[in-house]
């Protein structure tokens, strides 16, 4: 059984959403912040850096949200959600992934880090000035390579949709402008049924944990 560490609304998201877009049975193991669980002992064992996502499959303890998903489309996807080796499509998929989790994911996580997440006195609030400028910027390239319909790769749904697909709806929640292209590839995204799936499903199991605290 495949387990997942994190919070609903996290990067975790786009693992569970794949979980889901994979029809793989799963569970989710809630990590209350506020009450310290990524910062125990049994959490800090599967990552020292108490980061999530975390998942575990059996001997596998696995970091890292890209590597989380390439894992689990070569072990599970049969052949979906990612191209085949070697291809052009595979040479585009991994220039897609590099840009999502460096050059587009991480000024809306410098917001995110000089908002709430770093310790106070380590916060700048003149860091949200150059993460805005620095988010516009990577967007307009992913703009230029972002097609009008379908999917970034064109009619078939890759890994890569899903994290951008994410990436764009915390951009949304940090009330960052998208351009058209973008704006209409998260719309198109996020109606997936696998993502309501994935969230009612863990949004229910946080709830619970919560209850009883
Ligand atoms: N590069 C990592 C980043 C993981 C990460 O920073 N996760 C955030 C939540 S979305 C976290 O756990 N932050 C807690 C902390 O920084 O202590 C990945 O993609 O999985």
């Amino acid at each position: 059984m495949i387990t997942l560490y994190g919070t609903p609304r996290s990067r975790a998201l786009r693992i569970s959403w794949l979980l889901e877009e994979l029809n793989l049975e799963w569970e989710f193991k809630f990590l209350n912040f506020a009450k310290g669980d990524n910062r125990s002992v049994e959490f800090l064992a599967l990552n020292p850096s108490g980061k999530m996502p975390v998942i575990t499959d059996g001997d596998i303890v696995l970091t890292e949200s890209a590597a989380i998903m390439q894992y689990l489309v070569e072990r599970y996807g049969g052949g979906a959600f990612v191209p085949a080796a070697g291809t052009a499509d595979a040479a585009k998929h991994h220039r897609w992934v590099s840009f999502i989790m460096t050059e587009l994911e991480q000024p809306l996580w410098s917001m995110g880090k000089h908002k709430f997440a770093l310790p106070e006195e380590q916060r700048l609030p003149e860091m949200q000035k150059v993460a805005k400028f620095e988010f516009d910027r990577a967007a307009a390239i992913a703009e230029q390579w972002t097609p009008e319909d379908g999917f970034l790769l064109g009619e078939t749904i890759t890994y890569s949709d899903i994290l951008i697909g994410q990436t764009l709806l915390w951009a949304t929640v940090f009330e960052q402008d998208l351009p058209p292209k973008l704006t209409a590839l998260r719309d198109r995204l996020q109606h997936r049924p696998a993502l309501a799936s994935a969230l009612q499903k863990t949004e229910a199991i946080a709830k619970a944990v919560l209850a009883q605290e």
